[in-house]
């Protein structure tokens, strides 16, 4: 009498239904497991198997198991039947497809990389409040990529000061000034002082400027105290919320993405923490999977990386993940991408940030050109002549880029940006 019935979530010549959810994963079966059924232990764990052969299975349950339909190598597509999957619930589609498995003793590795999201599904979930052309409408920002900064160091300025340091950000002309993903409401910088601090300074700097000003002010904390929060941003007359939505989690996320909607907020999310499960290429979940997850639950934009600063992300990656946030229909690209049709669900700007300074910037625009939102935080603040000067050498190298010129020769008529290369040239900090 056989014990398992893993066999039965494999089929290689099943075709999946077009209202089905399909998972791309990278797997690596343990010793003694074939790769067949490893990708059926996969599809069991992750639908309505378990280990053993059951004393009674009514015959309805078939209908909710899912097919590992395409096994090539160290990959395997597995088709979901979406009346699994609650309606507009991404925590649970989580529970689900990126749960049980990846502990699972018959497998070493394993890596959940894309989805396909069906209509059905998608039709569930209100996505981002804005889109992309909502945001450059709200700050009437066009033609360019939007810009911010973090003050910097991190942490440690009180709320006049943080202020400060935003005002001559605005000053210098960037659009954002940004809280660090590690600032919540400290005892030397607190949340409700900074948000009254720098709305004084933001009126300043509109009023002087002529130009919308914003800044992402992060309400991480239990979804109660994010609630609050986010009212109090809007009492103050701010458009954005910021949340670190790995760490804050998806279904915080879902909360305020509602609440942030209905009080008039784009939300925009930090990612710090995914590189706890998204470093490594054989385990963990793919920086594609959750900037598709956060686009579905309807951020306004995810950081993405930038290829050539200090953190991790090839340019290959950042290219793949603003086309997920950005296009209505991706395009599969071979083991790293699946086809997704996003239907009326609207876009979602990434973000580049990290390690950048002037002389990067064409760099980074090259990869993604202008509709993104480019964060150069130390680049400005560590700027020869301080961060007013640091903002002018940062817009002066996007000029430069949308002129089509070379840095050195625009910084021959701009002397902020021929100061920062003097700095730091092209340098691409580890
Ligand atoms: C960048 C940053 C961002 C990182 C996050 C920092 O500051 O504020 O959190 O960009 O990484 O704390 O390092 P710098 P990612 O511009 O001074 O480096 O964007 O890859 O999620
Ligand atoms: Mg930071």
């Amino acid at each position: 009498m056989s014990i398992d019935w893993y066999m039965d979530f494999v089929d290689t010549g099943y075709v999946p239904l077009k209202d089905e959810l399909v998972c791309l994963y990278r797997f690596e079966p343990a010793a003694g497991i074939s790769r067949e059924e490893a990708a059926g232990r996969i599809a069991s764990e992750s639908s309505t198997g378990t280990w053993t052969t059951l004393y009674s299975l009514p015959p309805r349950m078939k209908d909710l198991q899912a097919t590992a339909f395409e096994i090539e190598g160290s990959f395997v597509k597995i088709a979901y039947p979406v009346a699994l999957w609650e309606e507009g619930n991404a925590s649970q589609l989580l529970s689900g497809i990126a749960g049980n498995i990846f502990g699972m003793k018959a497998l070493k590795h394993l890596r959940l990389i894309d989805v396909t999201l069906p209509q059905v599904y998608l039709q569930h979930f209100k996505g981002p409040h804005f889109g992309m052309d909502g945001i450059r409408d709200m700050m009437k920002v066009h033609g360019r990529p939007l810009t911010g900064a973090v003050p910097k160091p991190k942490v440690g300025f009180s709320a006049e000061e943080h202020a400060a340091i935003g005002f001559e950000t605005w000053m210098g002309g960037f659009d954002f000034v940004k809280d660090d993903e590690n600032l919540t409401s400290t005892s030397f910088n607190r949340f409700e002082e900074r948000v009254s601090s720098l709305a004084k300074k933001r009126d300043q700097a509109e009023q002087r400027t002529g130009e919308r000003k914003s800044a992402f002010i992060n309400i991480t904390a239990d979804t109660y105290t994010m609630e609050k929060r986010a009212s109090l941003l809007a009492e103050y007359g701010w458009n954005y919320a910021m949340i670190d939505v790995v760490v804050a989690g998806t279904s915080a996320v879902s909360t305020l993405r509602d609440y942030c909607s209905d009080l008039g907020l784009a939300i925009h999310a930090h990612r710090a923490m995914h590189a706890a499960f998204d470093r490594d290429p054989k385990h963990g979940i793919s920086m594609q999977f959750l900037a598709k997850l956060m686009r579905l639950i309807g951020v306004s934009q995810i950081h993405t990386g930038t290829a050539v600063g200090k953190l991790i992300g090839s340019k290959k990656e950042v290219r793949l993940l603003a086309d997920v946030l950005r296009n209505s229909l991706t395009k599969p690209s071979g083991n790293i991408l699946l086809e997704q049709d996003w239907g009326s669900l609207k876009s979602a700007f990434p973000v580049s940030s990290g390690g950048l300074h002037p002389g990067l910037v064409p760099d980074v625009l090259d990869i993604y050109g202008q509709d993104l939102v480019l964060l150069v935080s130390g680049g400005i603040h560590g700027h020869p002549d301080g961060t007013r000067a640091g903002a002018e050498a940062t817009l002066q190298a996007i000029e430069a880029w949308k002129e089509g010129i070379s840095l050195p020769e625009k910084a021959a008529g701009s002397k902020e940006l021929a100061r920062a290369l003097e700095k730091w040239g092209s340098y691409q900090p580890k």
